[in-house]
């Protein structure tokens, strides 16, 4: 089952400048980064309050081919996707294929921090671009 809201994620067109927007607007600064080649994005997770809870992820296109820089050209900046917390992706990806829901892939990808992710297609989620997040173990949370 779905353990928790792990984070939103907002679609950014230039990363830094918007980890300056939140930072000096709404005081949330960021507690990771990295590239993630194969989704195409350059992301930070931002912390909320003390830390304990979801967090916010920003995500910015790295090539115009990819799934952020597509997002953007489509809507403009803006919330693109909720994540839960699972405690195995294969099983949660299984149970909601057999409710009839597609998943994007086959097998999990590799997500932030490690973790390893799927997604539920917007279309079969009510508009909303799902994304299941096993986190990585041992590790921290981060995404
Ligand atoms: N939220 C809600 N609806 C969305 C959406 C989103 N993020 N992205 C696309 N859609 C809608 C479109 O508006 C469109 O609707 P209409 O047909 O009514 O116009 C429909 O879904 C298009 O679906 P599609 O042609 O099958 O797919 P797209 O080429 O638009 O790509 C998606 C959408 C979800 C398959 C693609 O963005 C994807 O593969 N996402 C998963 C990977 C990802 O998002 N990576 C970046 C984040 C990495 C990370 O979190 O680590």
């Amino acid at each position: 089952g779905l353990l928790r809201i792990d984070h939103v994620g907002i679609a950014v067109a230039d990363l830094d400048e918007a980890l300056r927007f939140y930072a000096d607007s709404f005081g949330l600064h960021c507690v990771h980064q990295e590239t993630n080649e194969e989704q195409g994005v350059r992301e930070a997770m931002l912390a909320v309050g003390d830390g304990d809870g979801p967090r916010l992820q920003l995500l910015a296109p790295l090539r115009p081919d990819s799934a952020i820089a597509k997002f953007l050209d489509r809507n403009g900046p803006g919330l693109q996707q909720l994540a839960y917390t699972v405690t195995d992706v294969e099983a949660a990806a299984a149970a909601l294929r057999a409710r009839g829901l597609r998943l994007l892939y086959d097998a999990p990808k590799r997500g932030t921090g490690g973790s390893r992710i799927n997604f539920v297609h917007p279309k079969d989620a009510g508009g909303v671009l799902v994304e299941l997040v096993e986190p990585a173990s041992g590790g921290t949370p981060v995404g």
